[in-house]
């Protein structure tokens, strides 16, 4: 009895840390991936926690986009002459599995001029998770990573808040599992 009963703890305390880490953003949110409406990407990304594990999703009409992966400088002139990645799907998902930026826009000529350009910063310090180290050495910016105003950070929106909130129960899901395990161990 205590056997299954440890055993189920254990598989809920081990779900729960898997999935504390990986949130679904769909760029754009309900507005997708588009040169319509004067979606402000910069703004959407700067509202987000990007964490490693979290996975992308880019939405869109196959016939009139598409999604380039691409270097600071292509990102920076809107250069798609050699992308460093391009999804055509209409419905690309991407898993990120690094730290730093991730440089995305659209390859059609003059979208990104437009402003279809997304730029996915997944920090070394997790804002959400750990309040502490700013001082680490890790945690200091990079020159590339200097030149993205830091004061341009709007306060989060609504649109932020689930998944925020979905990472805080999984956590303290998983709190509660170590604390049950502990007293019954
Ligand atoms: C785009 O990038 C390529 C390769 O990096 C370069 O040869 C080309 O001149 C660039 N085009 C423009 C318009 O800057
Ligand atoms: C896009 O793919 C995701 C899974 O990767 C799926 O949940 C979603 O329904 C798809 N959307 C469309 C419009 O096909
Ligand atoms: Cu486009």
């Amino acid at each position: 009895m205590a056997l299954v009963e440890r055993g189920m703890v254990l598989s809920i305390m081990m779900v729960a840390m898997q999935i504390s880490y990986a949130a679904v953003y769909k760029v754009g949110d309900s507005a997708g991936w588009t040169t319509l409406g004067n979606i402000d990407y910069k703004k959407w990304a700067a509202t987000k926690n990007f964490q490693l594990g979290d996975t992308i999703i880019f939405e869109y009409s196959a016939k009139f986009h598409n999604v380039m992966r691409v270097t600071h400088a292509m990102y920076k002139s809107c250069n798609a002459s050699s992308p460093i990645a391009t999804f055509t799907t209409g419905n690309d998902t991407i898993k990120i599995t690094n730290h730093g930026h991730h440089f995305f826009f659209c390859g059609v000529p003059g979208h990104c001029q437009a402003g279809q350009k997304v730029d996915i910063n997944v920090l070394k310090v997790s804002v959400a998770a750990s309040p502490a180290p700013s001082s680490s050495p890790s945690a200091l910016a990079s020159p590339a990573e200097a030149t993205v105003p830091a004061s341009n950070v709007p306060a989060p929106s609504p649109s932020n808040a689930a998944p925020q909130k979905f990472i805080a129960l999984k956590m303290m899901l998983a709190f509660l599992a170590m604390q049950f395990l502990a007293v019954n161990f």
